[in-house]
């Protein structure tokens, strides 16, 4: 079949984007797209033209595959299509079922009318790829919605419903049968019955503007940016459209673009979005394996944790059933649904109706034998080994055959908790992120016995529940956490040496984390983190440490932000570094023998980041995780690491894995052989190769 389809009734030309499965603009659709404006110009017999998609996508925007590759570079551009429909003399209308995204909407919007489906789901999303709409979206939607709309827009990455779309005039209709209405919109302008005013013509909303919105719309940009470029260069260019005349403005838009367009940022985010879809597959699963379908779901536990996972199952539409052993705990998690789902009303991310409609999917039992016929049961209680085996015996007596029995720890053994079982095929882990309902990763967790069918079931799921899902190997703290101990670990040994408690969380948020460490710490709760170091310290081989400050500051009263005292004192959200904390670590250096000396922010990035990579390694080493990249996605999605810079693995290899293994050398001598280089690891250095060849 060809890239763009060309059928003539009428006089009027239907011209349709064929490229399974999103209708991404490839060069050949862009060619054929080309091809068809051209003929429907030169043919006197038609009329107008109607452009649409097919697949239930109009198109999903610039070809993803081929970005930074030469394909992409060959004209016709997007811009030089939507040029083509400004000159013919005669209509063309969009009819959008399902997607338009980036350059799809960019050439919607050059159309002279568009009509919607109630399915078309409307964005500009570039800035996740790092980069700026580049044919002219950024001037298009100031002139659409205005600027600061505009910039909200286009940071968040939001999707517009066809109603919202309508609602703003971004389209001019709203139509079950798109093609129909499109071809009755291109037949009134033919008549003169209806005009319309092209996108860029229109003036831009809330003109005329204050002298100070190019530096409060940047300002506004760089707070959420955490170091990425692309929302400044975006809140650059909105400034532009609204203080240039249109000509100057789309030249700048394409400009900005165009500096983005093969940035480090850009091929780093490039790679984290093919790197989330490449974690949903799992290699070595046999053909004929097949999810389980999850109708029913049951999460055992009413608490904070347990409360978020109910909530994501009712928003995916699937009714679950709180387990709890009390009437008053249950009623106590219900509350606190309750007050999660108001103040998602509260802030606009929901409406009343789904929050009324998710609320009504999650009911409550202290009775195991009531979820009986569910398909899943995910045990969220404390992370006790023994309560979650009783747990499991309790499951295992009640469920239906087939059911899958998963368990959210966040560290302790999967197969320790399948072994009570009489079905350890079925028992799997599905590890969320606190809090569950906002969190998008979903870490799920393979154990000795879990079957293919278990792990098919969670990571299908998890797309499910619009969660990201990546599969790890049973192990102390999965993949996640059990590099999350290196880089909080090596920010402490860092304090002990003479790093200021300041410096090393601002070195941490520079870098784009949206918390340095140690505030992490407290917020976590620094009780919670000096137990799960004593637990830890008995399973430490010898010649390792662990820092006793964060013991010293427990032992002084300090519980972190639930007390307003950990490694700061808080004045409201404002964090203040104590004296009587400086004190305390400088009494542990003079303990240790450390003479202290200054730090650059250098040096902190580099000690604070490299061990992450190192601990990766080990993972791919012994199958923790399947791939580099999988490690990546759950740093960027359950710790906030930037996407800007793709992941801690792709960043080690930007900075040089030769580096990284340097560091883990130095700081074995220092801190302990566990923090020495992976075999792996140095055996790529020795190769002269990277994770690909891992
Ligand atoms: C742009 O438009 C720049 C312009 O401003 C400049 C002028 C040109 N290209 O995610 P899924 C693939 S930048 C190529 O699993 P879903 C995807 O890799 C672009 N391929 O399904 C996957 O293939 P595979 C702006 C693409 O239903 C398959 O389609 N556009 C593209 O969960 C299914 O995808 C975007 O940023 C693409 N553009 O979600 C859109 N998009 O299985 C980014 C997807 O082989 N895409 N594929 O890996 C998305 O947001 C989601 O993929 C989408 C579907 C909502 C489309």
């Amino acid at each position: 079949m060809a890239a763009a389809d060309w059928v003539f009734k009428d006089g009027i030309a239907v011209v349709t984007i064929s490229n399974p499965p999103v209708g991404a603009l490839s060069l050949a659709v862009r060619r054929e797209l080309g091809e068809a404006l051209a003929r429907a110009g030169q043919d006197d017999a038609v009329r107008a033209v109607i452009l649409t998609g097919s697949h239930g996508a109009f198109s999903a925007g610039g070809d993803i595959k081929a970005f930074n590759s030469t394909d992409i570079e060959v004209r016709p551009y997007v811009k030089d299509l939507q040029a083509q429909i400004a000159s013919l003399a005669k209509p063309v209308i969009a009819a959008i079922d399902g997607i338009a995204l980036g350059g799809g909407l960019e050439l919607a919007l050059a159309c002279h009318g568009r009509v919607a489906t109630p399915r078309a789901r409307l964005s500009l999303p570039e800035l996740k790829l790092g980069m700026l709409p580049g044919a002219a979206g950024v001037v298009q939607m100031t002139h659409l919605i205005g600027p600061e709309r505009t910039l909200d827009l286009l940071v968040s990455g939001r999707v517009m419903s066809a109603e919202e779309a309508l609602a703003d005039g971004i389209v001019d209709m709203v139509e079950e049968d798109a093609l129909a209405a499109a071809e009755a919109l291109a037949r009134a302008v033919l008549d003169g019955g209806r005009v319309f005013v092209p996108v860029l013509d229109r003036p831009v909303p809330g003109a005329p503007f204050d002298p100070a919105l190019a530096d409060m719309l940047r300002q506004q940009a760089a707070r959420k940016a955490r170091g990425a470029e692309a929302p400044v260069a975006a809140a650059e260019v909105i400034a532009a459209a609204c203080a240039m005349d249109v000509t100057a403005a789309v030249a700048f838009n394409e400009q900005r673009a165009g500096q983005l367009y093969g940035s480090p940022q850009q091929r780093a985010q490039t790679y984290y979005f093919k790197a989330e879809r490449a974690a949903r597959r799992v290699p070595g699963l046999p053909e004929a394996t097949r999810p389980a379908g999850i109708a029913k779901a049951a999460v055992i536990g009413s608490g904070t944790m347990g409360g978020g996972i109910a909530m994501v199952f009712a928003n995916a539409g699937i009714p679950v059933t709180l387990v709890d052993i009390s009437q008053d705990a249950l009623d106590r998690g219900m509350g606190i649904i309750a007050r999660n789902y108001d103040t998602s009303v509260k802030r606009g991310s929901m409406t009343q109706e789904k929050a009324d409609m998710a609320r009504a999917r999650i009911s409550g039992t202290t009775d195991y034998e009531a979820i009986a016929d569910v398909d899943i049961a995910v045990e969220a209680v404390f992370e006790k080994m023994d309560l979650k085996q009783s747990i499991f015996r309790r499951l295992d007596a009640v469920l239906k055959p087939g059911a899958i029995l998963a368990t959210n720890t966040s560290s302790l053994d999967i197969d320790a908790i399948a072994a009570v079982t009489g079905r350890p095929q079925d028992v799997i882990g599905v590890h969320f992120f606190s809090p569950a309902n906002i969190m998008k990763l979903q870490e799920n967790v393979r154990g000795t016995a879990s079957s293919p069918r278990s792990v098919a079931t969670v990571m299908a799921l998890g797309k499910a529940l619009g969660k990201v899902p990546v599969l790890a190997g049973n192990c102390d703290g999965f993949i996640g956490n059990r590099m999350l101990q290196y880089y909080q670990g090596e920010a402490e040994f860092m304090l002990e040496q003479g790093a200021g408690i300041e410096q090393i969380d601002r070195v941490a948020e520079r870098f784009g984390m949206p918390m340095g460490p140690l505030a992490i710490c407290d917020l976590a709760g620094v009780d919670v983190g000096v137990l799960i170091y004593q637990d830890r310290a008995k399973r430490l081989a010898p010649g390792n440490r662990q820092s006793p400050i964060a013991e010293r500051l427990l032992a002084m009263g300090r519980l972190g932000q639930k007390n307003g005292k950990g490694f700061y004192r808080y004045e409201g959200r404002e964090r203040i570094v104590d004296q009587e904390v400086v004190d305390a670590i400088a009494a542990v250096s003079a303990e240790l023998g450390i003479t202290r000396r200054d730090f650059t922010d250098e040096e902190i990035e580099a000690r604070l980041f490299m061990p992450l990579v190192n601990e990766g390694a080990k993972e791919l080493e012994d199958g923790t995780a399947l791939r580099a990249s999988d490690i990546d996605v759950v740093w960027v999605n359950g710790y906030g690491f930037p996407t800007h810079k793709g992941g801690p693995m792709y960043w080690g290899e930007q900075v040089g894995l030769e580096k990284v293994r340097d560091m883990a050398l130095s700081l074995a001598e220092r801190n302990g052989p566990r923090w020495g280089p992976s075999a792996l690891l140095e055996r790529l250095v020795r190769e002269g190769k990277g994770w690909a060849d891992a």
